[in-house]
């Protein structure tokens, strides 16, 4: 079933906050931004720009009603500059005018006096100095110290990770409303409408009910959304409650790469032990993540890096520490796999590392350590483990010895060209690893003329979580799809909801949705009862717009029942809660059972190298993936191969530069390169796992927006295994493998 966006899509009738019909009066922000990435701010000249052609206003921090501060995890971060800037990009002055490009104009010729502080880039210079966002968290299995002095082989090293920019197709931005009484309404790019809402009660001072926020959909999100929407919505609001005139600010692709947050870069220690037969029995490392300059995200971010530490491995003995590292950069924020893919390049990096020494393929130390049923991960959950068998299915359908043994006899033939491939397991926990935070709402009406329409707390950002929210519902009521409507994400019609992130969404507002629903058709069929003569409601059933009755369509039609039951006075609307059963987390031991399932896969990736050149191209990624019984092949497929490309991205062709003194270089399209069509692999194989387990996923259709992201990973193995069948050369651990880099490891001797 096709994507219910596609065809407004298509004709460009999609509704983003860019396309929102303007109220006239309307306003137009643009900030300040500083120039600098450390330095005392002493003081702000504006006098020019509110003397500019067509500005109304232009705001500090001295001028904010409310608090300034929109930290949501730590109150670090002030909405504007006060005192001192902290990266290169905060915002320190907002311009308000009445057209975009005077309010950009104007902007230009504010100029702040600042003195220079060193800048701090690097997170582990930051944790020498003891400058760490909260103290360091640890996960702690077995006795790692014992178990090396048991161990026939220990291996050490270190990572290197960049970061990732989120290149969301529709850049941040918002448009506040001021509506009677002194509230407000913010349209705004969010994957997380109460985030949002909270942070500009904060602002303004205003109580949550005098704030509404609304999301259409997004133009993409992938986490640099979760968060990362809060400052400009705040932005807006600030205005709009200053000038009592809508603020509207949509930001251009340069400020959004300057002045958000990206995936956060990571350096990391390890030291894996294995026994004479290949167990790794011992695996001790430590995360340094470069948080940026204030919080936002980047605790939560560190701790799904722990709890992915060991990726699909079951390791008996392991201690995992985190450090969250404040430097001078942007804040780093949530994106695609949230810390866990930077745990599990680790744990990867360290086996290809003992299998280069130990002369055997990284395929056997793999599939030699995969998790099983009843292994325990780390922090404590028990593993109801697909590991192995989405190995094992995956290998039989696609084989990798054939594969490899392709690669090479390609190689011994090729003296320019040469083939690597590389096996990549994943295995990924569905639940934000904050307990509480596993929860959602949905509200259903069902009209008199028996369309339905649903609202729920989840946000469409391309991945397809209204198709799916509404496959719930016209399921559960028997009707085709478009009898249903999904609504905007609305804080007044739901509220103090989770954002639309760790994968969870179509899972919680599903389940919600499928739990209205549900309420209102044993309503529903205790009236049809009735009407069709039913001895009991458990006879009856709903199906392509009729109730039947004992399997047989009865001439009660849909319409006809919802019209007698409102006649009867019975409720046809429901608001239901869904809060996922069985999950918990205990900081205080670092265990618990977080996850409400774990979605397991293994791909193979398969690249050619250009030696000459550096190039590269990927030829495959073959994926067994775990999907439990997938609702929509076509969303979920689609996921798949986005989450593929984009981790392929990430671990290859693209590359965050700040030089020293913390100034983006990558600061455009130009200079940031991002997978194109010609760098999409030439095949994306997906093969279904196939398993019976029931699972807590929506219809047992397991999450599917993030795990993905991590069979990219394989591809930067994959490129290290061709260049060394190029050269004798052990090229470090130092992510993403650009051409360059391949190049200068090619001729490294
Ligand atoms: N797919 C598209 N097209 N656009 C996006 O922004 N975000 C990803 C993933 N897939 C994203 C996407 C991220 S980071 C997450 S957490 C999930 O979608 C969120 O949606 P879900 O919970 O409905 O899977
Ligand atoms: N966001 C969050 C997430 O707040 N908690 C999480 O555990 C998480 N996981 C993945 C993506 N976003
Ligand atoms: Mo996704 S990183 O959870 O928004």
């Amino acid at each position: 079933m096709k994507n219910i966006d596609s065809k407004t899509h298509v004709r460009g009738e999609s509704v983003y906050l860019d396309d929102i019909p303007l109220i006239e009066g309307t306003l137009f922000a643009c900030v300040f931004d500083s120039p600098i990435a450390y330095g005392k701010l002493r003081s702000i000249d504006t006098y020019e720009a509110e003397n500019s052609l067509g500005v109304v206003k232009v705001i500090i921090a001295s001028d904010l009603i409310g608090e300034n501060q929109i930290g949501g995890v730590v109150p670090d971060e002030p909405l504007l500059a006060d005192g001192e800037v902290h990266f290169q990009g905060m915002p320190i002055a907002i311009v308000l005018a009445e057209s975009e490009e005077l309010a950009r104009k104007a902007a230009k010729k504010i100029t702040a006096d600042i003195e220079p502080l060193e800048p701090v880039t690097d997170p582990r210079v930051a944790a020498a100095n003891g400058d760490l966002i909260v103290p360091p968290k640890k996960f702690i299995m077995g006795d790692c110290e014992t178990a090396f002095a048991e161990c026939e082989h220990v291996f050490s090293g270190l990572t290197e990770q960049n970061g990732q920019e989120h290149l969301y197709i529709e850049t941040q931005g918002a448009y506040a409303v001021p509506t009677e009484d002194a509230s407000i309404k913010v349209y705004s790019s969010t994957q997380g409408p109460t985030a949002v809402q909270r942070a500009v009660c904060r602002v303004t001072g205003l109580p949550m009910h005098r704030v509404e926020v609304d999301v259409q959909r997004l133009g993409g999100g992938f986490g640099g959304k979760e968060d990362q929407a809060n400052a400009w919505a705040s932005i807006c609001a600030v205005g709009a409650q200053l000038t009592k005139r809508p603020v509207k600010y949509a930001l251009h692709r340069m400020e959004d790469m300057r002045m958000t947050g990206k995936r956060h870069p990571y350096s990391s220690d390890y030291k894996i032990g294995l026994t004479k037969d290949l167990k790794i029995i011992a695996y001790e490392v430590t995360f340094y993540q470069n948080a940026g300059a204030s919080a936002d995200l980047s605790p939560p971010v560190l701790e799904r890096t722990l709890f992915h530490a060991t990726n699909s491995y079951f390791i008996p003995n392991v201690t995992a520490t985190a450090y969250s590292c404040r430097t001078n950069l942007p804040p780093n924020t949530a994106f695609r796999g949230f810390g866990g893919p930077q745990g599990m390049f680790v744990i990867e990096a360290a086996i290809v590392h003992a299998a280069e020494k130990l002369g055997v393929s990284a395929a056997d130390i793999q599939r030699n350590n995969l998790i099983d049923d009843g292994d325990e991960f780390p922090y404590g959950q028990k593993a109801e483990s697909d590991a192995i068998t989405s190995w094992t299915q995956g290998d039989a359908e696609f084989n990798f010895a054939r594969l490899q043994k392709e690669a090479d006899d390609f190689n011994a033939e090729s003296k320019y060209f040469k083939k690597g491939v590389a096996m990549m397991p994943v295995c990924f926990g569905i639940s934000f690893t904050k307990t509480p935070m596993n929860q959602a709402r949905s509200l259903v009406h069902v009209y008199t003329d028996g369309s339905v329409a649903v609202s729920t707390g989840a946000v469409e950002m391309g991945q397809g979580v209204n198709t799916k929210i509404a496959q719930v519902a016209a399921k559960v009521f028997g009707l085709p799809i478009d009898k249903v409507k999904i609504h905007t994400t609305n804080t007044l019609r739901i509220a103090n909801t989770s954002p639309t992130a760790a994968s969870a969404a179509a899972d919680l507002n599903g389940k919600a949705t499928q739990m209205a629903c549900e309420t209102i058709r044993d309503r529903l069929f205790d009236v049809a009862k009735g009407l069709v003569e039913a001895e009991a409601v458990e006879n009856l059933s709903l199906e392509d717009g009729h109730v039947y009755r004992n399997g047989d369509r009865t001439s009660l039609d849909w319409k006809t029942l919802v019209m007698d039951a409102h006649l009867q006075r019975v409720n046809l609307s429901e608001h239901a809660h869904y809060a996922t059963p069985g999950i918990n987390f205990d900081w205080s031991t670092a265990k618990g059972h977080p996850f409400a399932y774990h979605v397991y896969g293994t791909a193979i990736v398969g690249v050619t190298v250009d030696c000459l050149r550096g190039r590269y191209e990927v030829d495959y990624v073959k994926c067994c993936h775990d999907f439990g019984s997938s609702m929509n092949t076509a969303v979920d497929n689609g996921q798949i191969e986005g989450g593929i490309v984009q981790g392929l991205g990430w671990m290859t062709m693209e590359e965050v530069v700040y030089d020293d003194a913390g100034k983006l270089r990558s600061n455009a399209l130009s200079t940031y390169k991002v997978p194109d069509i010609h760098s999409v692999p030439k095949e994306i194989a997906i093969l279904p796992l196939q398993t019976n387990r029931e699972n807590l996923a929506v219809l047992n259709s397991k999450a599917v927006g993030e795990p993905p992201l991590m069979y990219g990973m394989g591809a930067y193995f994959a490129i290290r295994n061709a260049i060394k069948a190029f050269t004798e050369c052990s090229p470090e651990f130092d992510a993403p493998f650009t051409p360059e880099k391949v190049l200068m490891n090619l001729y490294s001797e």
